[in-house]
């Protein structure tokens, strides 16, 4: 057992605890990282709130790390000692029916046991006091020290700086990955982007590195805007300047529709509003955001009749072990621009001013160091 700073989930829109856990040592085909640093995404909060029907309680959330590999069970052989890692909730088996596939990235390996929060063998590696808290995602990140399987970790550069680079672990490379794999954006599209945080701002990237023409952002709150122009979103709306629904404004800024639309919040009436606002015949519109418990979307089939395609992305559509180590390549190279991302820093002990900045809605994505 070895000790370790971390953030405790202990109950539904509770704040974190900051505190020490114990953390088991790996088993076979496992691995310990130290956690370097973490972003905070939306889905942490999503989960925290209670809204998540698998969110468990206690448990130790995050899913956007940077780390190194502190030590190897028995069996490990794709990483070593020292190795830089992005910790993976969607991992890649290369064995899994779904891996063979070649038509997606849902490894599901160890889809049923991180859904419950525990590791392939049915335990978790952490406890506090005794009590068994409950793994994340598979990443658990909110903690200096967690355990994943061998398949959840992405080799890459050590020369990468895992403060800016744990971004990749979920909202940089989904937003540019359902761009890229997903929707597979063609040169001179034009393209809507409903909600500019994390995600939407990486779709923006996307969107430019697919040559798109027209970006459009949207978003209630108009902070958002100056970076989303920043990186290359031509124009933004905000939906309450204007009296018509949002969708019938894109309608007729666009001769139609848009040709490609991405939803980014968690609302299914904007997810509504996104296909609609897909151009009769060929639209296509890419759900990202993750709704809560409950919710369902909906439209007239008419919409799906007269050919808008409705679809849906999960970490862009990205094999990590395969993908993210280019990810990171870009990102040195300068073609990410990571640390517009990143508009605040903390340590551990603060975490909890993440969750409140970004409900507020003043930040982008917090990173917290360990
Ligand atoms: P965020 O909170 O940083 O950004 C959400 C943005 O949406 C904010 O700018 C907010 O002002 C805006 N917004 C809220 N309601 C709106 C409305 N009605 N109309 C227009 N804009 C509105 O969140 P994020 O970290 O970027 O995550 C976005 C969503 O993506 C969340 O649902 C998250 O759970 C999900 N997500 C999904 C995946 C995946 O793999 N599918 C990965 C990461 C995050
Ligand atoms: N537990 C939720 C599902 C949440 C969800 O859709 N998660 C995304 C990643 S969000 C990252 O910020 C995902 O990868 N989904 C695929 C999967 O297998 O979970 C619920 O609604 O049950
Ligand atoms: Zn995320």
């Amino acid at each position: 057992m070895i000790r370790s700073r971390a953030a405790v989930a202990w109950g539904p829109g509770q704040p974190l605890e900051v505190t020490e856990v114990d953390v088991a040592p790996p088993q076979a085909g496992e691995v310990l990282l130290r956690v370097v640093a973490t972003g905070v995404c939306h889905t942490d909060a999503y989960t925290l709130s209670g809204a998540d029907p698998e969110g468990l309680f206690p448990a130790i959330l995050g899913h956007e790390g940077g780390a190194i590999v502190e030590a190897v069970g028995e069996g490990v052989s794709s990483v070593a000692v020292g190795d830089h890692v992005i910790p993976l909730y969607t991992p890649e088996c290369r064995r899994c029916t779904f891996c063979l596939s070649g038509k997606t990235n849902l490894c599901q390996a160890i889809r049923a046991t991180q859904g419950r929060g525990v590791m392939p063998d049915g335990t978790s590696r952490f406890s506090r006091d005794g009590r068994m808290l409950h793994h994340y995602m598979g990443t658990s990140t909110f903690s200096e020290y967690t355990v994943l399987p061998e398949i959840a970790v992405a080799k890459i550069s050590k020369e990468a700086p895992l403060e800016q680079v744990c971004l990749l672990g979920c909202g940089v490379t989904t937003g540019i990955g359902a761009v890229l794999n997903t929707a597979k954006v063609e040169p001179g599209s034009t393209v809507a982007v409903f909600g500019l945080g994390g995600i939407g701002l990486a779709v923006v990237i996307g969107a430019v590195m697919a040559g798109a023409s027209r970006i459009i952002g949207i978003d209630l709150n108009p902070a958002k805007f100056a970076i989303a122009r920043q990186l290359g979103a031509t124009e933004c709306i905000n939906p309450r300047d204007h009296d018509a629904p949002i969708q019938q404004v894109l309608i007729d800024l666009t001769d139609g529709g848009v040709d490609y639309s991405f939803e980014c919040i968690g609302n299914v009436d904007v997810m509504r509003a996104a296909l609609e606002a897909c151009h009769k015949g060929w639209g296509e519109s890419t759900i990202i955001g993750v709704a809560g418990a409950g919710q369902e979307i909906s439209t007239r089939p008419f919409q799906l009749v007269t050919g808008r395609v409705w679809r849906g992305s999960a970490f862009g559509g990205v094999r990590g072990r395969t993908e993210l180590p280019l990810y990171v390549e870009k990102a040195q190279r300068g073609e990410i621009p990571l640390e517009t991302f990143i508009t605040h820093t903390m340590g551990l002990e603060d975490i909890n001013r993440a969750f409140e900045l970004m409900h507020e809605g003043s930040s982008i994505r917090s990173v917290i160091h360990f």
